[in-house]
C-alpha cells in the first residue's frame, strides 16, 4: 500500500451539479488528487460560475449546461466526454434538490420533481456511464446520499424517499455489476453548510439561531455543522483504488449524527 493507492493521476470523473457547494468540494479534492473534472449544472449561468471558480483554483475543468433528468442530455453529454478524453472512470451522481413542504400540502408535481432529480437522475446517468465502464473493465459511481437515506423528518418525504431509494439503487448496482469490477458506494452527508441548506441557518429576525441551526448542532456530536470540505477525503477514497473491495456501502460523514441520541436540555 502506497499514498498511491489513493490518487486519481489519470481519471476523468465526472461529478453532476459540480458548480459550487458539495459537488464542487469533491471535484477540487479529485482535481488536487491528479483527476481530470468534467461537470455539468442545469443553469449555464451557474455552469459559467463553475469554470471561473475552478479556473480560480488552478483547475481546467469541462463543463456544460445538461439536465440530469433528461436522458438524452446525458447521453449526448457522455459522447462528447468519451470523445474528448477517451474514457470515464468515475461518476459522482452528486446533483441534488429538495422541496421542504408538509406532505399533504405537497403537489405530486412537486414530488415527482424531487423524486426526478434525486432518483431517476442518477439511475439516467449511471445507467449511460455503466457500458462504458464495464468494456474498461473498472468503474467507481459515487451517489451521494444523506441523513435522510435513514431518518425521516417533517417536510422531506419526497427528499426522503430518494434518497432512501438512492441507498437501494446502490446496492443494487454493486450487485448487478460488481463482478466488472465496478464499485458503487454512496456517501451520506450529515447537515452541511451549503446553499441547499441555507434557509435553515438563516438568522432570525431578532438576531438569534433559526432553532433549526440550534437543533443541528445539539444532534450532531461533533457540535458543528459539515462543511463540504469534510467530504473531501471520503469521496477521495471512494473515487480510489484503495476502495477496490468496497462495494455497496453507504459511508455516512455526519459529525456521528445516526449515532447519537442528541444532548439533553441544559
Ligand atoms: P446545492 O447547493 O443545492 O447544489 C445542487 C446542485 O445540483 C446545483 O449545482 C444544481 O445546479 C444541481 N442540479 C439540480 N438539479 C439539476 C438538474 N436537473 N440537472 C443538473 N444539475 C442539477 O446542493 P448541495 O448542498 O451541494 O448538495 C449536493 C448533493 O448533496 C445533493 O444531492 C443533496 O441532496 C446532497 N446532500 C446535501 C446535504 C447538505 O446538508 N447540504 C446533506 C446530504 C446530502 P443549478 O445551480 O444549475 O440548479
Ligand atoms: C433538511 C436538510 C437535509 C440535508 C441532508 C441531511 O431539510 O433536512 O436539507 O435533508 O440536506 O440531506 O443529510
Amino acid at each position: 500500500m502506497t499514498d498511491k493507492d489513493f490518487r486519481l493521476d489519470g481519471k476523468v470523473c465526472w461529478i453532476t451539479g459540480a458548480s459550487y457547494g458539495i459537488g464542487f468540494a469533491i471535484a477540487s479534492a479529485y482535481a488536487s488528487m491528479g483527476a481530470t473534472i468534467v461537470f455539468n449544472d442545469l443553469h449555464q449561468d451557474k455552469v459559467e460560475m463553475g469554470l471561473k471558480a475552478y479556473e480560480e483554483i488552478g483547475i481546467k475543468a469541462y463543463g456544460k449546461a445538461v439536465d440530469v433528468t433528461k436522458e438524452e442530455e446525458v447521453k449526448a453529454y457522455l459522447e462528447e466526454i468519451i470523445a474528448k478524453f477517451g474514457h470515464i472512470d468515475v461518476l459522482v451522481n452528486n446533483a441534488g434538490i429538495i422541496k421542504r413542504i408538509p406532505m399533504t400540502d405537497m403537489s405530486e408535481k412537486d414530488f415527482r420533481q424531487v423524486i426526478d432529480v434525486d432518483l431517476i437522475a442518477p439511475f439516467i446517468v449511471s445507467k449511460a456511464v455503466i457500458p462504458h465502464m464495464v468494456k474498461q473493465g473498472h468503474g467507481k459511481i459515487i451517489n451521494i446520499c444523506s441523513m435522510m437515506s435513514e431518518l425521516g423528518r417533517e417536510t422531506v418525504s419526497a427528499y426522503a424517499a430518494a434518497k432512501g431509494g438512492l441507498k437501494m439503487l446502490t446496492k443494487n448496482i454493486c450487485s448487478e455489476y460488481g463482478e466488472a469490477n465496478i464499485q458503487c458506494n454512496g456517501i451520506g452527508p450529515g447537515y452541511i453548510a451549503t446553499p441547499q441548506t441555507a434557509p435553515l441557518r438563516e438568522r432570525q429576525p431578532d438576531g438569534s439561531r433559526h432553532p433549526f441551526d440550534a437543533f443541528i448542532v445539539a444532534k450532531t456530536p461533533a457540535g458543528r455543522w459539515g462543511t463540504a470540505e469534510d467530504l473531501q477525503g471520503p469521496a477521495v477514497f471512494l473515487a480510489s483504488e484503495a476502495s477496490n473491495f468496497v462495494n455497496g456501502h453507504i459511508l455516512y460523514v455526519d459529525g456521528g449524527i445516526l449515532a447519537y441520541i442528541g444532548k439533553q436540555p441544559q
